[in-house]
């Protein structure tokens, strides 16, 4: 058995972390042989909801689990953590576009990234799943200046994840058998799932299904999937969003075995995104690193949709330029 590693989650007492915290209790993300130390994070209302969380915890008797600590206090949560999934924020009500959204949000990113800079491991991993995710992710970089920004990623493998489910769907096999499909830029939707180096049972996805679908009610599905979960369900997407957070962080830390992931990271000017931009990249990752695939050549379809996201993500960065 290895020693624990602290891992600190936000919002632990939401829906997200309903799910996601047994994920990563029973050795889902970081192993079967990886003892870890849950450092869990909420705000003052979500105190109670969260004693009752880490009762649960506890009658749940996870071998893997050495200790659950529950704070409302960033310094104290994130105080030596390895891992830090930031999924607490304000959800999205009806009323609500995305720059209410943006601004409701944007300053709790401030002060849990000071938080990190100040507490973490200087090992520490990252992933932002609170929406906005790529803006919010952005900020907490910018607040953790003694960190490397190769330490802050933003989820967007649910919408990979939405991705690989439409196209086993419509070719009538399993998950397993879709191969790299990616996302590039925001989680939101103006997002491209790229089908363009996939594979379908080892065969080309774009020989396999019509560009026509693919450009069309494929991009389409993948892109409106949340809004369409809320409506058939009457809630947000929460254990998908939990296994996908799951999948980011198992892929970071134990590698992606050579499969493309999509991951959202700060950019480093890779296919003319400006740099800092925190923008979904095609990755790999090995011996706990990202590395973006930044040789891909891209259709002009793919090149406008790059674009419309870069443009997306630049307008969200200006309305919170004050935090940054
Ligand atoms: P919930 O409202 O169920 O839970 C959020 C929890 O965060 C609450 O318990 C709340 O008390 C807590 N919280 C709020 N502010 C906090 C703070 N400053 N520090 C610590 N905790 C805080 O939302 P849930 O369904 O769990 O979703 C969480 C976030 O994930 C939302 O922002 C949501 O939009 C986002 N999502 C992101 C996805 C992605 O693909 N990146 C997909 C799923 C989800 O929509």
């Amino acid at each position: 058995m290895n020693a624990p590693i602290r891992v600190a989650v936000t919002g632990a007492a939401g829906n997200i972390g309903y799910s996601l915290l047994w994920r990563i209790a029973s050795g889902d993300c970081f192993g079967h042989d990886q003892p870890v130390i849950l450092q869990l994070l909420e705000i003052p209302p979500g105190m109670q909801r969260l004693q009752g969380v880490m009762m649960e915890l506890a009658d749940s008797a996870f071998p893997l689990v050495h200790a659950v600590t529950g704070s409302s206090d960033p310094a104290e949560a994130f105080a030596g953590a390895d891992a830090i999934f930031l999924v607490g924020s304000r959800p999205r009500s009806k009323d609500m576009d995305r720059a209410d959204l943006v601004a409701a949000n944007g300053p709790i990113f401030v002060g849990q990234g000071k938080a990190i800079n100040d507490n973490a491991s200087r090992d520490v991993k990252v992933i932002v799943v609170g929406n906005p995710c790529n803006t919010n992710c952005l900020i907490a970089k910018a607040n953790a200046p003694s960190l490397s920004s190769r330490q802050f990623t933003a989820m967007t493998r649910l919408d990979q994840n939405r991705a690989v489910g439409q196209l086993a769907q419509r070719a009538g096999t399993i998950a397993a058998n879709i191969e790299d499909v990616f996302i590039w830029g925001n989680h939101a939707n103006t997002m491209y799932p790229d089908p363009s180096v996939a594979t379908v049972d080892g065969k080309a996805a774009t020989d396999v299904f019509e560009a026509d679908w693919l450009q069309g009610e494929f991009l389409k599905t993948v892109s409106t999937r949340g809004k369409a979960i809320i409506v058939a369900r009457g809630a947000s997407s929460a254990a998908s969003a939990a296994s996908a957070a799951v999948d980011h962080m198992r892929d970071w830390w134990q590698g992606s075995d050579d499969r493309i992931v999509s991951m959202a990271l700060p950019s480093e000017g890779w296919y003319g995104v400006p740099e800092g931009l925190v923008f979904s990249f095609p990755c790999r990752c090995a011996n706990g690193e990202i590395h973006v695939v930044d040789d891909l050549e891209l259709t002009d379809f793919a090149k406008a949709k790059i674009q419309e996201n870069v443009e997306a993500l630049l307008a969200e960065r200006s309305a919170v330029a004050d935090l940054l």
